[in-house]
């Protein structure tokens, strides 16, 4: 029996789990990884974790005793209403949390991580008509969260939420890994990824989750 309270099915180069991973330590709980070789082995891909992980061949995937529970907006929502923290106040803050989770895993972290993924990882490399049209969505996504944050501290108003956590997922991968500087070129943006950096428990996802650097 593992002492931690969490296990989490996650791998270091996945923003969506990132999202599950970071809001575990954010609030102090006990957890442990379980590495998923997405990339070696198409462990996702495979029957055995459809069947016994995830029907929906995705990570992350948070274990909580007899629970296992997928989607990260979900398990965002599960440990913000276990833990009473980052959770949104009321019923027009749910909402409006629920609206930019919605908002993030459609319109910008669901552009932005299949962009990084086909620029730094898929082979054959894509169509560069692709590449660009996903650049184009991101770019106006990253646009409308960056007027955004410009008249608050963070997505919901002064406090941070379940809203932030989501919202970050990819943000903080190397420019490199996108070929443009999302902190730099967005100044909302930049700070606001300053100030979710402070939050006691924050840690970068390379090394907050296995995986990293990919093996040869
Ligand atoms: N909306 C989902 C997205 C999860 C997702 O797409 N995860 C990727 C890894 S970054 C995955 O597991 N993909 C598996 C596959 O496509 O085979 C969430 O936020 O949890």
């Amino acid at each position: 029996m593992s002492e931690s309270e969490y296990q989490l099915y996650c791998f270091a180069q996945s923003g969506n789990a990132y999202r599950a991973a970071l809001m575990l330590n954010l609030i102090g709980a006990k957890w442990q990884p379980i590495f998923v070789d997405y990339f070696k082995a198409g462990e996702t891909r495979t029957p055995a974790y459809r069947a016994e992980v995830n029907e929906m061949g995705e990570v992350p995937v948070l274990v909580h005793g007899n629970k296992k529970l997928s989607q990260s907006g979900v398990i965002l929502t599960y440990l913000a209403e276990r833990s009473g923290k980052f959770l949104p106040a009321g019923d027009d803050e749910r909402l409006e949390a629920l609206r930019w989770i919605i908002f993030d895993n459609q319109k910008l972290n669901g552009y932005l991580g299949p962009y990084r993924f086909l620029r730094n990882f898929a082979k054959p490399k894509p169509d560069p008509a692709i590449a660009e049209f996903f650049k184009g969505r991101i770019m106006s996504s990253l646009g409308i969260l960056d007027k955004r944050l410009g008249s608050r501290a963070f997505v919901l108003g002064e406090r941070p939420t379940i809203a932030d956590v989501s919202l970050v997922a990819y943000l903080y991968y190397p420019p490199e890994e996108f070929g443009f500087d999302i902190a730099a070129d967005h100044k909302n943006i930049g700070a606001w990824l300053g100030r979710v950096k402070a939050l006691p428990g924050w840690v970068h996802p390379y090394e907050l989750m296995p995986g990293y650097p990919l093996a040869a």
